[in-house]
């Protein structure tokens, strides 16, 4: 029988090794049960013996710890960043630049991976360091992050060295992307705009098991000490980061000219958009270790190498028909339907046009030809019409003057490029505003996503958020998909939001430009809703972080007979609507100020709220009581006074200081 110490061994060796066989080789031998058994094996032991499980084990990759935030490490070799190129003429004035210094240079295509960089560092065959790139001097210690992402090794095999520096880019794979972003959307969350931010903020997570969750892949690119082990070519090196067990960036090439590396980007470009992961271009580098010495860097890249940017893929397909939908703030927006067409990897039949009055500058008509292109990655657009197309039956649209959901009327916006339906009973507006009350942020009601909503509605059960107090456990247990157990356990949830605190409330009123933050501030300075609704524009726009425009939005929503009925409806059904009040500081107890000239950052509403936020009192004028004289730039007569009666003067800086920033 094997000693713990001996069979935790060889339960980790084994995890690595299958591990390694899924998710780097994507050819696996045994079973997930199979896995999972052995894995579960090895967390018992370590569970027991914690003091001999060892650093690489694969049991660690679930995540768990919780960091206060991230360390900075500083590279040992610094990350340069790419010199870009938008065209292939660029790329041969790149090669005529490098056939300068190097005779016969033979390149290595790569693909640029769309994620974020990072370095790992390996003693001894075991991952001991991630880092973020950072600005290429100094990053930040992803380490617990990184151990999660299945592709990256733990533990090298084979002939490795004791040091090792490598460098990749974490992504997310488009499968997993549209995955979470479905999760995020049902849980009410805010949506990733594209894989790389959501690998991004997957990547910044402190706790671990967050980044764990989110599925992240890895692509290593670059031998960051190749030359100190030996190694002659990167071609070489990169042979060698696979056979350790680095999952290496996919259909790299050595190419003999720049014309056969041009051929592997233009048919890379061919390919772009179903790869299943996101490439923002492809790289060539010169492959000769000696040659990348002669040519150096400058301070910001190597010169023995350059990114190649692919322009966005256009395509031109016919405009059939436009459509309106309308948002949660009532905002109508022209989506066109076109005749179905590839694009980057995906069949596009819907695309955004953005607004009318984009609309009518661009001169687009119903019937149209029309050229297409993916905006941002994810959304396509359409970019202009081809009126030499034209045959002359194409329509001018218009947007409508009811809305199409539930025909109120509709009003320009300010500025008159966009459309709004102000109905507050619009349903479309109602069940994006439900989702938006129970979301993680406003009610925070677990399980109370759009399609529950949808259901809800369809089924007459609820036309305002009050009603969500009300709903009865039978009528939610009889919709499809529900049971009895979720219903009730929905009902707690419901019931549980009814303690929140008036912050949560507000965010949840979905008044515009008041999300969590000025939510959160207005609920501490006033501690009840009445309060808040009372409070008028001149007051509200006092407020840190809440301004002129957003007091009027404030007020208008209050005044509103639609928004009384809901508050008073809201309140019948015992939901919380107060929260106490943040204590007034004494710090500027007893202290009278006087404010005068322009402060650098904080405005004079934001600058007296602070002092009275803190006990003291904001005077026009200087006199014998002022006690301290906040002075910005340009300051005029009441600075002269305070300096005539010896009255203390600060700037902004000082004031920062005295508060505590
Ligand atoms: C990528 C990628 C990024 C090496 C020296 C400067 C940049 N995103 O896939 N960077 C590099 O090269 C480094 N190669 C890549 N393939």
């Amino acid at each position: 029988m094997d000693s713990p110490a001996e069979r935790i061994r060889k339960l980790t060796d084994l995890l690595i090794y299958h591990s390694e066989k899924y998710y780097t080789q994507d050819s696996p031998e045994i079973s997930d049960f199979e896995y999972d058994a052995l894995s579960r094996e090895l967390r018992a032991l370590e569970a027991e013996y914690p003091e001999i499980a060892l650093p690489q084990s694969p049991t660690r990759r679930v995540g768990g710890r919780i960091l206060e935030g991230f360390t900075p490490v500083t590279h040992a070799y610094p990350m340069e960043s790419l010199n870009d190129v938008f065209s292939f003429e660029e790329l041969y004035d790149f090669d005529r630049r490098v056939r300068a210094a190097v005779e016969h240079p033979v390149y290595v295509g790569e693909n640029k991976i769309d994620g974020l960089s990072v370095s790992l560092t390996y003693e001894n065959g075991i991952f001991a360091l991630g880092a973020t790139r950072g600005d290429g001097v100094t990053g930040e210690d992803v380490t617990e992050n990184l151990r999660t992402v299945k592709s990256l090794p733990l533990k090298l095999r084979g002939d490795y060295p004791a040091h090792l520096v490598v460098r990749g880019e974490v992504y997310m794979t488009e499968a997993r992307f549209a995955a979470l972003n479905a999760r995020r959307e049902e849980a009410g969350e805010s949506l990733f705009a594209n894989p790389r931010n959501a690998a991004a903020g997957s990547l910044r997570q402190l706790d671990s098991s967050v980044a764990a969750s989110r599925g992240l892949d890895i692509f290593v690119f670059n031998l960051q000490n190749a030359r100190e082990l030996g190694f002659e070519s990167h071609s070489e090196s990169l042979e060698k980061l696979a056979s350790w067990g680095f999952a290496v960036s996919p259909d790299f090439c050595r190419c003999e000219s720049m014309d056969e590396a041009v051929e592997y980007i233009a048919a890379l470009g061919e390919k772009r958009g179903t790869l299943g992961y996101g490439i923002d271009g492809a790289v060539v580098k010169v492959d000769s270790l000696a040659a990348r010495e002669l040519l150096g860097s400058t301070a910001k890249a190597p010169r023995w190498a350059a990114a190649y940017k692919y322009p966005p893929e256009e395509k031109r397909t016919k405009l059939l028909d436009i459509v309106v939908q309308v948002g949660r703030t009532g905002v109508l927006t022209p989506n066109a339907v076109l005749a179905p067409v590839r694009l980057a990897g995906t069949t596009v039949s819907r695309a955004t046009l953005h607004n009318m009055g984009n609309i009518e500058a661009k001169d687009i008509r119903v019937g149209d030809t029309v050229i297409v292109r993916k905006a941002g990655e994810i959304i396509p657009e359409v970019l202009s019409s081809d009126k030499s197309a034209r045959t002359g039956e194409e329509k001018p649209w218009h947007m409508p003057e009811s809305c199409p959901v539930c025909g109120g009327r509709v009003f320009p916006d300010e500025g008159g490029a966009a459309y709004r339906c102000v109905s507050a009973s619009c349903p479309a507006q109602l069940a994006r505003s439900l989702t938006h009350f129970a979301s993680r942020d406003a009610m925070d009601i677990e399980g109370l996503g759009p399609a529950i909503v949808s259901a809800f509605l369809e089924k007459g059960l609820i036309s305002s958020p009050a009603d969500l107090y009300t709903l009865r456990a039978e009528d939610i247990a009889a919709l499809e998909g529900m049971g009895e157990r979720s219903a009730e356990k929905l009902l707690a949830a419901v019931e549980n939001s009814k303690k929140n605190p008036l912050s949560r409330l507000l965010c949840a009123l979905g008044i515009r430009q008041v999300g969590t933050k000025a939510a959160a501030v207005l609920a501490e300075e006033f501690g009840s809703l009445d309060e808040i609704a009372g409070a008028g524009t001149e007051r509200l726009s006092q407020i840190r972080d809440v301004g002129p425009v957003t007091a009027e939005y404030i007020s208008e929503w209050f005044s509103l007979e639609s928004s009384k009925a809901l508050v008073e409806k809201l309140r019948e059904n015992g939901v919380n609507m107060t929260q106490e009040k943040r204590e007034k500081g004494t710090l500027f107890a007893g202290l009278t100020f006087v404010l005068t000239g322009t402060l650098p950052t904080l405005s004079r509403a934001e600058a007296s709220a602070i002092i009275e936020a803190n006990g003291g009192k904001v005077s026009g004028s200087v006199s014998k009581k002022t006690s301290v004289v906040l002075a910005g730039e340009d300051a005029g007569s009441k600075l002269t006074k305070a300096e005539a009666l010896g009255i203390e003067i600060i700037d902004e800086a000082e004031f920062r200081r005295r508060i505590g920033e």
